[in-house]
């Protein structure tokens, strides 16, 4: 199909651009090519490149991990890949932040077959927490994309998005 040689095309670009091999679990001497999906997760350019969104910014005022993250209020971000298969994920997931428990976030999931599925996420107070993606995908289904819709309530932040598959 057409539509899979786009897609296989993409995928060995991004496999080009991306050669760092992550941190995963069971480091073995012959582990397969892990690959990052997500471009610009953790806002380390210091601003929102790679990202479509609306009503957010990067932001040095807190992070999870190196010096930026992105700040939401009642904003949204979102990131389309190349399909990867739920079978060839090693991790998926991304860090939030929140400063009342009254915040919630939208989490948004969307597969190749044109379906989405969304998550009411709820924060923690002053803490940074991992809201693993990985168990909310589907067996059989390909993940091309991610948003966040946040935060209602008050503002929200997010950090180190990512999907690591094994090729
Ligand atoms: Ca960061």
């Amino acid at each position: 199909m057409t539509d899979d040689k786009i897609l296989s095309e993409r995928t060995r670009r991004l496999q080009q651009k991306y050669k760092r091999k992550p941190e995963a679990p069971g480091t073995e001497t012959d582990e397969p090519p892990y690959s990052e999906r997500i471009t610009n997760g953790g806002f380390e350019t210091g601003d929102l490149t790679g990202w479509q969104y609306a009503q957010a910014s990067a932001t040095d005022q807190y992070s999870h991990s190196g010096t930026y993250s992105v700040f939401l209020y009642q904003g949204w971000i979102r990131q389309y890949f190349s399909s990867v298969p739920k079978s060839k994920i090693i991790t998926f997931g991304f860090w939030q932040y929140g400063q009342s428990s009254s915040n919630r976030s939208i989490l948004t999931i969307f597969f190749s077959d044109n379906t989405q599925e969304q998550f009411d996420i709820q924060h923690s107070v002053d803490v940074w927490e991992y809201v693993d993606c990985l168990p909310l995908v589907p067996d059989g289904k390909n993940v091309i994309g991610i948003s966040i819709n946040g935060g209602t309530g008050g503002p929200v932040w997010g950090d180190d998005f990512s999907l690591v598959a094994n090729y």
